[in-house]
């Protein structure tokens, strides 16, 4: 039997977990999170139910980390609001797109609190941990370590700017806060301070070794794990740029408030690093999925109980180093657990020529489209599939959204299917008619559905998901030229026998599309089931000439795709261009504030009547300000911009009602507003007349 072949059958027998990576529960989901992740894994997961493989889909809310605590801050909300308020509207939104979770469920609950510090226990009773006191990063003014998303600098390796301390977007990299280059507290925007605090470490430069020949070669304990053939080069390439840039230990718990706190003595206001927490999220969730289900979670995790089944994490490709290289360190170390067989990670889909930002509101969120749009979620499951950033980034237009949707989902799926069903009520009032002897054309039309399924199935077992529609397409391209070129409406004039040969082609070739677009757009296939007649055709039937038998009954026909009109387009690309803020490199507005807050500040034009450095501080002049109703002492971080001798007698812009602060042992009384521009150049706010020093700024 050919390789490939047993190679498919093996396949056929696997059971699977497949999990898509938690959303953050800190805001809405736009077609970006749906396209790099979420469809193309629920794609996957109803290929293998339709292939009878026994497979568990899992994801939910993450709910910890700076990624929640931060909008909280933002909205003057506390984090379990803000978890509460988006865990709901994204589980609404995958709900209503049909993304067919086994479970949503949310890293706040209980099971998950258990679940993960029960497993960092583990892992630091077997000691595989390393507890060590080291300088990190303190904001004084908010009084709080600074890790992850709470600092942010220049990347060390790319440079770009916005780094976070636990990694670089851009460049992927992972970085601790100390690597950071002109680190901000993200809280106050101050340069932070250094202060000893101590943490428990996973020492993954132990771990290289073993990771390098399970990445590369996909080789476990001499055993082969996985296919590393089926991995995307881009996953394999980015773990091995790391583990040859060298692992270092990092840290797995935080000095935070919000999350898994850690389950030891000496631990007080220490919690799990999210990044240890959620993926164990994938564990708790499938706990819950087996209590609710009267299922064994082990059977879906445990090396003794799910033995070869296939872990399957869909990921977008920022995940990939705590997908691909921190949780199989994790569940290595832990000891039960089986390790992921592939991570399918996406690359970015953009919008429209620009990334897509949250800040920026630049973004298609689902739940507005799903409300604009209630009768077009398959258009959109269409389109994105087709465009998914499977190997590079890709770009989502309004524009392509309706080429597509017009000219292959109306034009070639829906003309071929409503010619079909039309023409067999209108010659054989809606019943399969028999064939006559079946020509050349009509034999490789056969011949080319019944390769379809192993098309399909090859693409879908190498997580080709985007080149797997194309096929599903393929069918209905077929059905169609089929059609145009039999033109049976014309041969019935002349050979009546011979259309009932062609209608009777057409309506397998109907029924065999129906049976692939299962999997892709479950809506459309469910109406066309309907339409057929025949809404329990299966895949092992797929490929088939003789699916619909003479004689059989279809349903009414109805149109599947209405056309996207220009006005849809125009306005949602208006709508965008509205909201989206300048394309601008300064932060986005801070929330607004009412008049009271306002008229709280003493604003006044204050003189420098003297200036000098600061000793011990390249940053900072000490200031006499005369301020119109006293002289009074100022520090300003503005040495790295100004001489002292340049600023004397200069009038400028002070904040006089600043409750006084020591700075260096110095206490400054207000402070000197400035302006910075997106290159960090400074400039006084001084009057452009020479109006003495004093007057209060209205
Ligand atoms: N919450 C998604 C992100 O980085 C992150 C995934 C967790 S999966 C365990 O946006
Ligand atoms: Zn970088």
């Amino acid at each position: 039997m050919p390789k490939l072949l047993l190679s498919l059958l093996s396949m056929k027998k696997a059971s699977y977990t497949v999990t898509a990576a938690l959303p953050y529960a800190n805001g809405p989901l736009h077609l970006g999170h749906v396209a790099g992740v979420y469809l193309p894994a629920d794609i996957f997961v109803r290929f293998l139910r339709m292939n009878e493989h026994d497979v568990v889909f899992i994801c939910g809310s993450d709910e910890h980390g700076a990624a929640i605590t931060l909008r909280a801050k933002k909205d003057g909300l506390t984090p379990k609001d803000i978890v509460d308020k988006y865990h709901g509207i994204i589980k609404g939104a995958f709900e209503k797109f049909d993304i067919s979770f086994d479970i949503f469920h949310r890293t706040s609950s209980e099971l998950h609190h258990e679940t993960s510090s029960d497993f960092f226990k583990k892992l630091h009773d077997q000691g595989k941990f390393i507890e060590e006191t080291s300088e990190q990063y303190y904001d004084e003014e908010y009084q709080q370590f600074l890790a992850d998303r709470y600092i942010t600098g220049d990347c060390p390796k790319c440079q770009s700017t916005g780094a976070y301390g636990d990694q670089c977007e851009k460049c992927g990299s992972d970085l601790s806060p100390t690597d950071l280059i002109n680190p901000k507290s993200t809280l106050s925007g101050k340069t932070p301070v250094l202060r000893s605090t101590s943490h428990w470490y996973l020492p993954m430069d132990q771990h290289e070794t073993w990771l390098k020949k399970w990445i590369q070669n996909g080789i476990l304990d001499g055993v082969q794990q996985h296919d590393p053939k089926l991995w995307r080069n881009q996953v394999i390439g980015q773990c091995m740029s790391w583990i040859n840039g060298g692992l270092r230990p990092r840290a797995m718990t935080r000095d935070l408030d919000w999350g898994v706190k850690v389950p030891l003595p000496n631990a007080d206001g220490k919690v799990l690093y999210v990044w240890l927490d959620a993926p164990i999220g994938y564990i708790s969730a499938t706990k819950q999925w087996a209590l609710d289900n009267g299922k064994d979670w082990r059977n879906y995790w445990t090396k003794a109980e799910a033995g070869d089944r296939k872990l399957v994490h869909f990921i977008g490709k920022d995940n990939i180093v705590f997908h691909a290289i921190i949780f199989p360190i994790l569940l290595k170390d832990h000891g039960d657990f089986i390790l992921p067989d592939n991570v399918p990670a996406y690359e970015f889909l953009n919008l429209e020529g620009d990334k897509f930002s949250t800040s920026r509101n630049w973004a298609v969120w689902l739940h507005e489209y799903l409300e604009a749009y209630p009768d077009k979620i398959d258009e959109l499951k269409y389109v994105l599939s087709a465009i998914a950033p499977e190997s590079k980034d890709s770009e989502f237009t309004w524009k392509e959204f309706q080429t597509r949707v017009n000219s292959e989902l109306a034009d070639i799926y829906g003309n071929f299917v409503n010619r079909t069903l039309v023409l067999t009520h209108k010659y054989y009032e809606g019943i399969v008619p028999s064939p006559l002897a079946f020509s050349a054309e009509d034999q490789a039309v056969f011949e080319a559905i019944e390769q379809a399924p192993r098309r399909i199935s090859e693409l879908m077992y190498a997580y080709k998901i985007r080149e797997a529609q194309t096929e599903m397409m393929q069918i209905a391209r077929i059905g169609n030229k089929y059609l145009a070129d039999q033109e049976p409406w014309k041969v019935n004039k002349t050979d009546p026998e011979r259309v009932q040969t062609i209608l009777y082609v057409a309506l397998q070739i109907t029924a065999n599309l129906q049976i692939a677009t299962q999997i892709f757009l479950p809506a459309t296939a469910q109406k066309l089931g309907k339409m057929l007649n025949a809404e329990n055709l299966s895949w092992s039937s797929f490929g088939s000439s003789t699916l619909l038998a003479a004689g059989h009954q279809i349903g009414e026909a109805h149109i599947l795709f209405t056309k996207i009109e220009d006005e849809l387009v125009q306005s949602e690309v208006e709508k965008l261009q509205a909201s989206n803020q300048l394309k601008s490199p300064y932060p986005a507005m801070k929330d607004l504030i009412n008049f009271d807050d306002f008229s709280k500040m003493d604003l006044r034009m204050g003189k420098i009547l003297s200036a000098e450095k600061v000793e011990k501080a390249d940053k900072l002049l000490k200031l006499q300000v005369h301020t119109g109703i006293d002289e009074r002492t100022i520090v300003s971080g503005i040495a790295a911009h100004y001489s002292p001798e340049e600023i004397i007698g200069k009038t400028v812009l002070v904040l006089l009602n600043l409750a006084p602060r020591k700075i260096r042992g110095i206490e400054s009384q207000g402070m000197i507003l400035m302006a910075e521009n997106a290159e960090g150049a400074l400039s006084f706010l001084a009057s452009e007349k020479d109006f003495g020093e004093g007057p209060t700024v209205a």
